[in-house]
Parts: structure tokens; C-alpha cells; sequence
């Protein structure tokens, strides 16, 4: 039997062969062929959706998976004794590494809607980003010591753990371009555009599936990037070897600086390793700033670093001479764009520079900035010098979160 044309909207994810180490390997198992497995599922949407309106049994059976996330939503809170904190840490990766892809059920009429996937307007370009999530072992100060304090810090094998990164690839997953980092990539686009994100699940580690969840941008549900249990779509679960693309579009009300991270079932641990990154979005043809830099303020807690302690980081890495060291000239306009990436919050300082808010009005040195909020400092600059940034909660600022801005004359 015929199967209805698609080719406009959302298809189910690809398997993609991948090696251990999250690169590709010539492997040719075929893929999974989409048409078949959204027919599938369709075809099981159907049998869920008859009769009383929902399969009671079944919906029962899938609450019965969520169960395993009671102490997996609450790990992102444990700053406890760290042996504790090791084991429920491996007992929620275990119980995330179990969830299969939901089986889809309809409650509402709405949990059946199909969406066609945007184009850009008139006058707009479709801007492509391959992106491959990966872990690897990351050091969160790998020169060893503090700048600042002019102090040594923890030994190499204290500062390595399993981080969770996006990691920028050419067109077609042929090669990384940019070493692995966090934040991952920073995707552009103007009012008119779609950005459309070829995302490959290649870690085998964690071997969970994970997602791409924007903030800002606008989107259907099947491109929200989130795990809703039996209400997942089709964007919101990329198992370990699967790709998928997400395609967002940039309305006029999307201008601005915006985080995205992962949203899958394990979503609060492992954008605590690192899987997040940031959206700029700006007016068709605007100028960018001569400077612009986004700025991370996060932590690696126990949890993911083993350490009995919180480490305040700023982009993946603490403590100055770690952290990034920005530069600018006199004469530049500069801009940064602070983004809060765990569940504090945090005041973003500038020693020798003042900006009016995000609002525009009143004048500042210190805004506070909350999780998964973003506030934006931008200045003509006029200052020489050595200067520091760093947050000003003062037990952030003295765990890491500080580094260095270089502004040197016109
Ligand atoms: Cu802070």
C-alpha cells in the first residue's frame, strides 16, 4: 500500500552507525527506513486513540517507566556526601540507558496533529547545522592554576570527568571542524530564516538517548526537542547511532540571544555535563558587534566531577587563565551575552565598564542573570587595560567564576 507523501513534514530519526568513540564508522547497516517506522507508530496512535479515546492499559505501562525518574529528576540537586552522590548518579545514567523510545498515545486531540516543517520567508536562507553530541573527558582548568590568585589548583586527574558536548561538523557529519567544547557551537540566523539542525546522538558511553531543545526561535511540537514520555514526538528521543533535524524559524520576535540545550529523558544531568549552547538571532542585515561573546555561567557538581565540591565554571572551565580571556580595542562596540546555565542565580561584572540594562534604561555593572535566562551587556568601549569578569556572588566568584578582559588602545 501506497504510503501518503511526507517529504514537508518531520521525519522520525535516522540510525546512523557509530564507534565507541562517538566518530562514525564506515559501517553499512542499512537505516531504518522512516515511512515504515512513522507508519508504525501512526498506525499505533490509532489503536491508542479507539474506543474509550485512550488505551488505559497501555498508558499505565508507560507511566510505570516514568517511575525510574524520580531519583533521576532529583540528582541535579545532590551537592551531598560524594560517595552517595556517585551511586545515584550511576543508578539514574542506568535507568536513563533503559528508556526506550515511548510508544506515542493520545489523550487529546492534539496529541495527534501533524505539522509541516517551516521554510524560510521570502528573502530568508535555511541555515544548516551538523552537530554531533558526544562525551569526552573534559578538564575544567587545564593550565593547573589560578591566574587571579596566582595559586595551584587540583591535579590533572581531579579535574577530569565524563562531559556531555555539541560538537560543530561540515556538511554531512564529514569531519568535526572545531574541537569539542562547551558551550557547543553558536548558531546564527536573521528574521526570515530557518535554522535547520542535523543532530547525531554519537555517544555510546551514557547510551541515552538525548535532544536539541531551542529557546526563542519558533517551532511545532514535533521540533520542540523534549521528551514528554508517551506524549514524545518525534524530535524529543535521538537514541545512541540516530539522527535527526530540527527546523526552527526566526521570527521577528525571536531577536536576541537564546540558550539551547538537551531536553531528553536525562536532560537536568546532562546539560549539567555540558550539553547546551546558544542561538543569536538578529534583525535581517543588522551589523554585529565588532566584539561579541557568549558567556556560560554554570557548574560541574559532584555528580558529574566525583569532587565534594561545586566547581563555578565559565564556558566549561574555572578560574582565570582557564576560563576565556576576552579582548577588545578601544573605539569597539562590545557586547556580551551572559547566559545562566544551572540552578543559581548569578550578577555578571565588569571591573572599569558600566552599560545601560537589557531594557535599555538603567545604568548597570552588575545584572543578575537566572537559569536559562539571558541578559546582554553592551558598551562603546573606552577603557584600557586588564580588567576581570566574574560573577559577584561572591562563593561563585571564589569557586571559579572569574577570568580576564584585555582591552587594548584604539
Ligand atoms: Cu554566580
Amino acid at each position: 500500500m501506497e504510503e501518503e507523501p511526507r517529504e514537508r513534514g518531520a521525519q522520525p530519526p535516522r540510525e546512523v552507525p557509530i564507534a565507541r568513540d562517538g566518530i562514525p564508522t564506515g559501517d553499512e547497516r542499512p537505516p531504518a527506513d522512516p515511512h515504515a517506522e512513522l507508519a508504525k507508530l501512526d498506525a499505533e496512535l490509532g489503536a491508542a486513540t479507539s474506543g474509550a479515546g485512550f488505551d488505559r492499559r497501555r498508558f499505565l505501562a508507560l507511566g510505570g517507566a516514568g517511575a525510574l525518574f524520580c531519583n533521576l529528576a532529583a540528582s541535579g540537586n545532590l551537592t551531598g556526601d560524594p560517595k552517595t552522590t556517585r551511586k545515584a548518579v550511576a543508578a539514574a545514567d542506568r535507568a536513563a540507558a533503559k528508556v526506550k523510545r515511548p510508544r506515542r498515545v493520545a489523550l487529546d486531540p492534539r496529541d495527534k496533529d501533524r505539522y509541516p516543517t517551516p521554510q524560510p520567508q521570502p528573502g530568508g536562507t535555511a541555515r544548516e547545522y551538523w552537530i554531533q553530541a558526544r562525551s569526552v573527558m573534559w578538564d575544567w582548568a587545564p593550565t593547573g592554576r589560578d591566574e587571579w590568585m596566582n595559586a595551584p589548583i587540583p591535579k590533572k586527574s581531579k579535574r577530569q570527568f565524563r562531559g556531555f558536548v555539541y560538537q560543530l561538523y561540515s556538511p554531512g557529519f564529514a569531519e568535526p571542524v572545531a574541537p569539542a567544547s562547551i558551550p557547543g557551537p553558536t548558531l546564527h540566523a536573521e528574521v526570515g530564516d530557518t535554522l535547520v539542525v542535523h543532530l547525531r546522538n554519537g555517544d555510546r558511553h551514557f547510551n541515552q538517548a538525548i535532544t536539541m531543545h531551542p529557546h526563542g526561535v519558533k517551532y511545532n511540537p514535533d521540533y520542540d526537542g523534549s521528551y514528554f514520555g508517551p506524549f514524545t514526538r518525534v524530535g524529543g528521543f535521538i537514541a545512541p547511532g540516530e539522527e535527526f533535524t530540527y527546523t526552527w524559524e526566526a521570527t521577528p520576535d525571536s531577536v536576541g540571544v537564546w540558550p539551547y540545550h538537551d531536553h531528553g529523558p536525562n536532560h537536568t544531568l546532562n546539560s549539567f555535563r555540558g550539553l547546551f549552547g546558544a542561538i543569536v538571532i538578529r534583525e535581517k542585515g543588522a551589523k554585529a558587534p565588532d566584539v561579541e561573546e557568549i558567556v556560560w555561567f554554570h557548574s560541574f557538581g559532584p555528580e558529574v566531577t566525583g569532587l565534594n565540591r561545586l566547581i563555578h565554571c565559565i564556558n566549561g572551565r574555572a578560574y582565570a587563565g582557564n576560563t576565556p580571556t576576552f579582548r577588545a580595542k578601544v573605539g569597539q562596540d562590545v557586547a556580551f551575552h551572559v547566559i545562566g546555565g544551572n540552578n543559581d542565580f548569578h550578577t555578571f561584572h565588569i571591573h572599569g565598564h558600566r552599560w545601560k540594562d537589557s531594557g535599555g534604561v538603567v545604568n548597570t555593572d552588575t545584572p543578575t542573570v537566572g537559569p536559562f535566562e539571558t541578559i546582554s551587556a553592551r558598551f562603546h568601549e573606552d577603557n584600557p587595560g586588564r580588567w576581570m569578569y566574574h560573577c559577584h556572588v561572591m562563593s561563585h566568584q571564589d569557586a571559579g567564576m572569574a577570568g580576564w578582559y584585555i582591552v587594548d588602545p584604539a
